[in-house]
């Protein structure tokens, strides 16, 4: 039997983490307008904004974690001498020292949030988001705290601003949405992620994607392009027919799909159960008879496979594994986004000696 080696899946990991960089959002506007409060609900808890970040200029903190970096303005004052400074702030401080230099260190997106509540934006705004797309900047106003506003003054305040600044993109926000459907139906939180998906370089939104706290469609159509690639990459290996003891060859293929999955869903996996993914992941623990029974979870498969992984069956396998896990890190996300303790704890599943079984089984289980 051949086996697969350690080297070739930590190789396999290594290459899909350098192919994904951390980007790089400005959050500005005046002070309280919610800020903050928006970088929280839209991020997992680790970024939180409400914890101490680190100074960056004076005025604008990071806040960080493996996936994302917030620069978290201080918001300016209406009349108070801050007002005049922003503009340096923002401007001479901030994004101009980040300007040509290194891609990472780049500022990706600028979100301006303009107060809802308030019922007001300042000229200053007005001024500094035009000038900050015409340096080439992607920007977008976050409109806040429409909780405080009736339809008829949320219409008022649209029409304002989009007839202030022309071409650019306004997204209505509540941090009461997530408990409250019928204000969540006024909020643009999904058109705000999407948009910022959008936006940013190739390279930087997978983690972005990562970072979210909820966004779950958009996780979801990750997840779906993951399981595409490693089912090619899959179809390669099955491209010269090997028997089935041989499936460990799938090992590095799909070790890296569950590892990719599990990084957009946020779903935490340590060193343990990589190395257990590693070693038990597709059908390699199993040996042939029970690679039998996995295939009759498969449709179309399990009559012509015989005793040979041929292109065929390492896709259908690879991409049942992946659907299978994907719609078990899914509901896992949903349920915290709903409140909800977990069902299942994934990281049992992954350490479980015949992982593929036991994820196909749970996924049936869940089904029922
Ligand atoms: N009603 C309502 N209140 C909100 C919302 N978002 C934030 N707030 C409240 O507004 C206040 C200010 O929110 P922050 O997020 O701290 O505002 P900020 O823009 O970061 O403020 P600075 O850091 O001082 O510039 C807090 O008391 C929040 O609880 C919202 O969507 N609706
Ligand atoms: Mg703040």
């Amino acid at each position: 039997m051949k086996e697969y080696s350690v080297e070739e899946v930590e190789k396999q990991l290594e290459k899909m983490t350098e192919a994904q960089k951390t980007p790089n959002i400005l959050i500005c506007g005046q002070t309280g307008v919610g800020k903050s409060s928006v970088v929280n609900y839209l991020f997992n808890d680790s970024v939180a904004v409400s914890g101490v970040g680190e100074p960056c200029t004076h005025g604008i903190k990071l806040y960080r974690n493996d996936t994302v970096n917030i620069y978290d303005s201080e918001g300016y004052e209406i009349g108070n001498e801050s007002q005049d400074h922003y503009e340096q702030l923002i401007f001479d401080d901030f994004l101009a020292k980040r300007k040509g230099v290194e891609d990472t260190e780049a500022v990706h997106l600028v979100w301006y949030a303009v107060n809802g509540a308030g019922k007001r934006f300042t000229e200053l705004d007005i001024k500094l988001i035009k000038r900050i797309r015409a340096e080439g900047y992607p920007v977008c106003v976050l409109l806040t705290k429409i909780d405080e506003l009736d339809e008829t003054q949320l219409n008022d305040m649209m029409t304002e601003l989009n007839k202030n600044l022309i071409g650019i993109d306004v997204f209505r926000l509540s941090c009461l949405a997530r408990k409250n459907e019928s204000l969540a139906a006024f909020c643009d939180w999904e058109q705000l992620i999407n948009w910022s998906y959008e936006k940013l370089p190739t390279v930087f939104k997978d983690r972005f994607v990562s970072a979210l706290r909820g966004g779950l469609s958009l996780k979801h159509k990750q997840a779906i392009a993951v399981i595409a690639g490693a089912t090619v990459a899959a179809g390669t290996v099955g491209a010269s027919p090997i028997p089935f003891s041989d499936a460990a060859l799938l090992v590095p293929v799909q070790t890296g799909m569950i590892m990719g999955i599990a990084a957009i869903y946020g779903v935490h996996v340590g060193k343990a159960a990589i190395t257990s993914v590693a070693s038990s992941a597709g059908i390699s623990a199993l040996g042939k008879s029970a690679a039998g029974a996995i295939l009759k979870f498969i449709p179309g498969v399990g009559s012509v496979a015989g005793a040979v992984i041929n292109s065929s069956v390492a896709i259908a396998i690879t991409g049942a594994l992946g659907t299978a896990f994907s719609e078990l890190c899914y509901k896992q996300c949903k349920d915290s986004l709903d409140g909800k303790p977990p069902v299942i704890d994934i990281e049992k599943v992954l350490t479980a000696p015949s992982f593929i079984a036991e994820v196909l089984k749970t996924t049936q289980e869940t089904k029922k």
